[in-house]
């Protein structure tokens, strides 16, 4: 083998895990100004009034330090979008997806944490937990979140049905509540694997042997 095919294969197997990695949203680290009422670049509220916040804007709002739980930076940093519910009042935002492979398997991946609001007689205090939404219905939702410091990294699959299809997410139940949600991301395929699969581990050791016999015959 040529060193020059050898860099070739180099080239495939990168693109390989970044073609994996690439998510089909548009600014998931929900990266925009703080915001009372509004929701950054790249998104759209569709019901309600959601906010996009930071370590000291709750719901918006600058230097207002109104959480009921001590917030911490998310995984993901920088802003975030807080979306509340109080019964009947909703709070939705999302963005349309498009690029989808009809049939194929999709993994969207999101972080939550449930700070809560303190304000009095209209505090949002509640357990509740992300939904998730494609064309208006409901797709699942995230774990229940009592009031925490903490930020968790959920996710969920679904089967696209059409090749654009508007993603959303709204609080799951009617629990009056107020959580945080950052870092979403939409990819191809089932539940993301923490290693790369056995079939990308197969391509890189036929790589390194590739490699190896190289040098063999170099030496
Ligand atoms: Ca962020």
């Amino acid at each position: 083998m040529k060193p020059i095919r050898l860099a070739t294969l180099s080239v495939l197997l990168l693109a390989a895990f970044t073609a994996r990695a690439e998510s089909l949203v548009v600014n998931g680290s929900l990266n925009g100004g703080i915001a009372n009422m509004d929701v950054p670049t790249g998104w759209t509220v569709l019901e309600g009034t959601p906010d996009t916040m930071d370590l000291t804007s709750n719901v918006g709002v600058s230097g207002w330090h109104s959480f009921s739980m001590a917030p911490t930076a998310s995984p993901d940093g920088g802003t975030w979008v807080g979306i509340g519910i109080n019964g009947s009042y909703v709070e939705r935002f999302g963005q349309t997806l498009s690029g989808l492979n009809v049939g194929q398997t999709y993994t969207v991946s999101w972080q939550a944490a449930n700070f809560g609001i303190n304000n009095h007689d209209n505090s949002y205090l509640g357990s509740n937990a992300i939904g998730v939404m494609l064309d208006g219905a409901s797709i699942g939702h995230g774990a229940t979140l009592s009031l925490s410091s903490s930020w968790h990294t959920e996710s969920l699959t679904f089967v696209a049905t059409s090749a654009s299809q508007m993603l959303s997410f709204r609080l799951a139940n009617a629990e009056k509540a107020y959580l945080g949600i950052d870092g979403i991301s939409v990819k191809l395929g089932g539940v993301a694997p923490a290693v790369p699969e056995p079939s990308t581990w197969a391509l890189m050791a036929m790589g390194l042997v590739a490699a190896g016999t190289l040098r063999r015959r170099q030496g």
